[in-house]
């Protein structure tokens, strides 16, 4: 998408893609640019670390973290940054994405992870969405009415069931 990232999508692996995929969508939906990156805690620590510690410098504003079974990904990176870390629990083929979720949400005080649902991925992108309508610049605005819009053509939609 065009235009420097304003948020940034990582996951632990390429195998979380089909799950945060969902997030990358929603950012462009509302045309927010992003960018997507494959970042390990556990395989790349280094790499997770530098992405971290530059994510402000070279412009982000957001950014979403996936991860699944022991899912440290999205609090490392939340450890590292000053930056909202919103973090999607990816399900693996055991236990139902349960481990993903426990180990992104219990996070200890000081450094705060905002944890979306188990395969969340959507909400996360929504979620970022309206971080950067929080803010007082011309996107913000841009990015409110769009919500704003986005919000009622969701009750619209349920509430043309009703015939
Ligand atoms: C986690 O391990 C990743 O986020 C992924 O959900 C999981 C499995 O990774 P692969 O073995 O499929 O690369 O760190």
């Amino acid at each position: 998408m065009a235009g420097t990232p304003l948020v940034g999508v990582i996951m632990g692996s390429d195998s979380d893609w089909p799950v945060m995929q969902a997030a990358a969508e929603a950012l462009t939906e509302f045309d927010v640019p992003h960018e997507v990156s494959v970042i390990s805690a556990h395989r790349t620590p280094q790499r997770m670390l530098d992405y971290a510690a530059t994510a402000v410098d070279r412009g982000l504003r957001v950014i979403i973290a996936g991860a699944g079974g022991a899912a440290h990904l999205p609090g490392m990176v939340a450890s590292a940054t000053v930056l909202p870390v919103i973090g999607v629990p990816v399900p693996l083929k055991y236990l139902d994405g349960m481990d993903s979720l426990l180990s992104i949400v219990q996070m200890p005080a000081g450094v705060p992870v905002a944890t979306v649902s188990v395969g969340g991925a959507r909400n996360a992108g929504l979620l970022a969405v309206r971080t950067l309508a929080a803010g007082s610049d011309d996107l913000a605005d841009d990015l409110r009415a769009r919500m704003a819009q986005f919000q009622a053509d969701l009750e619209r939609l349920v509430l043309d069931k009703d015939k």
